[in-house]
């Protein structure tokens, strides 16, 4: 069976990265206004044998930089001034800061107390484009805490990393994903996140400047010269890198949707990709069952429809018609376990979903499973956040 309406490109994925700007300067700034338009640094003091935690963009003026001795940067800047760190104001910011970032998916990965990757990728808010959204997300921080972030999206984490710092501060950068290749390949060593300034210098010294220069080496001389690091950078050259978004919490339901280049506008032409859809979520969800021993198992189906005029619909079933409790060992040995998935599970709520919708054309169709994961891991978590 063919896939004529199939959009290839559903599975790529939409990432932001945010990165406040001169983080710690810049909430110094804002409860202490009479700083504005000053240069000033946030570490320790000048006397003793501090170091900078950061500078604002002013001081970045006189070559003033975050892990720089605050001697240095005072000679660098006699006018330069110094503050003390105050970590828990810091941190109350964060707080609120990822709380905005929970308004657009679930999908968070805090690097830092200022930074995060964000996985938009079926965020339904400016029918989908992170562009936009990372701009309502930029538009939010500032109106809701005064402060500005720089933000970076791209179809990875690597590239949306380097977005974020290439219209630094206040910026907003997107890499599409027909740009990814050539933007990628044109980057300087030094902008490549995991290249520091001695591996950097390791590189110039191999001859190598840009990601270009990786892709002409063989992999076999790269590994001898650069280890672990030579493989990741030519995949980085190519504008590839595969790391999901990672929460560190265990994922509350699996699943796959396909988007089509052309509506399904009749209930055989959805019929015709279920199968396709549960053979996805079913081997998505023996992957992961199989990786994480001790997670849970589905408890609940739920299928998910997105119509022409972008309205979406999910509608979630049990799983009691298939007479086998869905685990990792039942998936491998039960025979007709798909079939029977498909004709007494599937089908049926994709076509009372249809009706529901009066038989409107749809454009995405989607299938997972919910996993009984209990509420004391989120107890738990709040409860972290609140020592962080
Ligand atoms: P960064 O995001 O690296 O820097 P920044 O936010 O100050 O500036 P930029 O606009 O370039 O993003 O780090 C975030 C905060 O982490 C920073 O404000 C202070 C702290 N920090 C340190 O304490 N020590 C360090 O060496 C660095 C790099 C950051
Ligand atoms: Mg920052």
């Amino acid at each position: 069976m063919g896939a004529p309406h199939l959009n290839l490109d559903s599975e790529k994925r939409k990432i932001i990265h945010v990165d406040m700007d001169c983080f710690f300067a810049a909430v110094e700034e804002l409860d202490n206004p009479s700083l504005k338009g000053k240069a000033v640094a946030v570490g320790g003091s000048p006397s003793g044998r501090g170091v900078l935690c950061t500078a604002n963009y002013e001081a970045r003026k006189f070559g003033v930089r975050s892990a720089m001795s605050s001697a240095h940067a005072l000679k660098k800047c006699p006018h330069l001034i110094f503050i003390r760190p105050r970590s828990s104001r810091y941190k109350e910011f964060a707080l609120k800061i990822r709380e905005i970032f929970s308004r657009y998916t679930d999908l968070i990965e805090p690097l830092s107390l200022d930074e995060a990757y964000l996985d938009v990728t079926h965020c339904e808010r400016h029918q989908g484009s992170a562009t936009l959204i990372a701009q309502e997300i930029k538009d939010t921080i500032f109106k809701e805490t005064g402060l500005t972030a720089s933000a970076g999206v791209a179809p990875n984490k690597f590239l949306a990393k380097v977005a974020s710092d290439w219209k630094k501060p206040n910026g907003l950068f997107t890499v599409s994903p027909d740009q990814a290749k050539d933007f990628a390949m044109n980057l300087s060593l030094k902008k490549v996140p995991g290249v520091g300034d001695v591996t950097f210098r390791k590189c110039v010294a191999l001859g190598l400047h840009t990601l270009k220069d990786i892709q002409e080496k063989p992999i076999g001389w790269l590994e001898i010269k650069l280890g672990k690091l030579g493989p990741s950078l030519l995949r980085k050259s190519f504008g590839i890198d595969n790391r999901p978004v990672s929460t560190g919490r265990p994922a509350k339901s699996i699943s796959t949707e396909e988007t089509y280049n052309k509506d399904l506008e009749t209930f055989s032409e959805i019929e015709e990709r279920i199968p396709f859809l549960a053979e996805e979520a079913l081997e998505r969800l023996s992957r992961h069952l199989k990786k994480k021993s001790d997670c849970p198992s589905p408890h609940k189906i739920f299928i998910k429809i997105k119509t022409c005029q972008f309205n979406s619909h999910t509608h979630e079933g049990i799983l009691r018609h298939l007479d086998v409790h869905l685990n990792e060992e039942t998936l491998r040995n039960t025979p007709h376990l798909y079939q029977d998935l498909i004709a007494k599970v599937v089908t049926p709520m994709y076509k009372e979903l249809y009706d529901q919708c009066a038989q409107t054309p749809l454009r995405l169709l989607g299938l997972g499973f919910r996993l009984n994961v209990s509420s004391s891991y989120e107890l738990e978590r709040l409860g972290q956040l609140r020592l962080l």
